[in-house]
């Protein structure tokens, strides 16, 4: 079908386009970024965002990286990272997310990310089998989440 163009499909056409331009595509995404520290620690242990926000995390210091231990759709984790590398996930499932670092994981280098305050799957993820250590470590983290979220 061809469209007759008059004066007045025209100007529609116009401003078809001009709204696409002015409207950026997601207008309020955000992105929070996370270091590896000199402690084996993430600079940030527990992060709030809005379902689309993205995370990222800087290899500020060596020897670690981020691997999801646990989320809300426990089939589609998102991707681990290599180590010392720079990694970025944008989150589209609201939850709450255990990640970790590989190799300090038992010590307790341990951070949660919760998605549009969304703590449904808070008490699966505290029964996920890990170190003594590390288990009181996602107690800490689970109560911060929590107060957080009330
Ligand atoms: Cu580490």
């Amino acid at each position: 079908m061809r469209l007759p163009l008059t004066p007045l499909t025209l100007r529609v056409v116009l401003f078809m386009l001009l709204t696409l331009l002015i409207i950026p595509k997601d207008a309020s995404a955000e992105t929070v970024q996370i270091e590896f520290t000199q402690f084996d620690t993430f600079s940030i242990e527990v992060v709030h965002i809005d379902v689309g926000d993205t995370v990222e995390w800087l290899p500020k210091n060596s020897g670690h990286n981020v691997e999801f231990i646990a989320g809300p759709q426990m089939n589609a984790l998102p991707k681990n990272s290599k180590m010392d590398d720079f990694h970025s996930v944008a989150f589209k499932t609201p939850g709450i997310y255990l990640y970790g670092c590989t190799p300090h994981l038992n010590m307790g280098m341990l951070g949660l990310i919760v998605v549009g305050n969304d703590l449904h799957n808070l008490e699966k993820l505290r029964n996920i089998k890990l170190s003594r250590i590390a288990k009181s470590v996602l107690e800490d983290l689970a109560k911060i989440a929590k107060s957080h979220s009330e």
